[in-house]
């Protein structure tokens, strides 16, 4: 069977009418909550943790934990998309609002593109303006609870308006760079920017992904 062959078999998930508007185009709902990412699961010692703000800034920056802690706190509940075709309802994250965080800092930003960081090696493009929206998070609690290190413990994004990829986990740096260069999904062939109710999953081709992809990996 061929790729294309292969996509027109794949089923149509079938939305329950309750979640009509809530669950973008070829999702599916999931009350469990998978676990994805490249590579191992950091350990930390989170004395010697810190988050970065550097590349095209006024003053770079580098936080310590307790610097984001003691930042004014926000809880967010949101729906969470991931371009695996899973999506979570309501979940609640815990952590520093950006736009918080960037008055916090008193940072001046001299450019429209930002390069997230995460460990080990993750990068994601983004846009300032969407983090700029007043749910996109630098969570450390997910649902009352410390994140657990595979779902990004000390700390990881939350961009819920945009494909999960975005929302990095282990998250160590804000790179404020020149252009809109893609991170590490955006050069395998991912969407630059990434709505899942536009369905941007793809930059090029589409490639294809089933529908089931998520049910092979890991929860807690
Ligand atoms: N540092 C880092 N962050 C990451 C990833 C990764 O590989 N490394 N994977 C991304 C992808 S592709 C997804 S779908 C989400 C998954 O988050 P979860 O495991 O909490 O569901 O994390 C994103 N953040
Ligand atoms: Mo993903």
């Amino acid at each position: 069977m061929n790729k294309a062959d292969r996509i027109k078999r794949m089923k149509t998930p079938e939305i329950d009418p309750k979640y009509k508007g809530r669950v973008p185009p070829g999702q599916v709902v999931t009350e469990r909550f998978p676990i994805l990412h490249e590579g191992d699961v950091p350990e930390y010692n989170l004395e010697e943790w810190t988050l970065r703000v550097f590349g095209l800034v006024d003053k770079e920056v580098t936080l310590s934990y307790q610097e984001i802690l003691d930042m004014p706190q926000t809880t967010v509940k949101c729906d969470i998309h991931c371009v695996t075709r899973w999506t979570r309802l309501d979940n609640e994250f815990t952590g520093v609002l950006f736009t918080d965080f960037l008055k916090a800092i008193g940072v001046e930003l001299k450019s429209k593109y930002i390069m997230l960081h995460g460990d080990n090696d993750y990068t994601s493009n983004i846009e300032v303006e969407d983090l700029l929206r007043d749910d996109i998070l630098l969570a450390h609690s997910f649902n009352g609870e410390p994140l657990t290190a595979k779902h990004g413990y000390p700390l990881r994004l939350v961009v819920p308006h945009l494909y999960f990829w975005k929302s990095v986990k282990w998250l160590r740096g804000f790179e404020v760079i020149d252009e809109n260069h893609p991170g590490f999904w955006e050069q395998n062939g991912f969407h630059l920017r990434g709505d899942p109710f536009k369905e941007e999953r793809f930059s090029g081709e589409d490639l294809g992904i089933p529908e089931d992809e998520w049910v092979h990996k890991d929860y807690d």
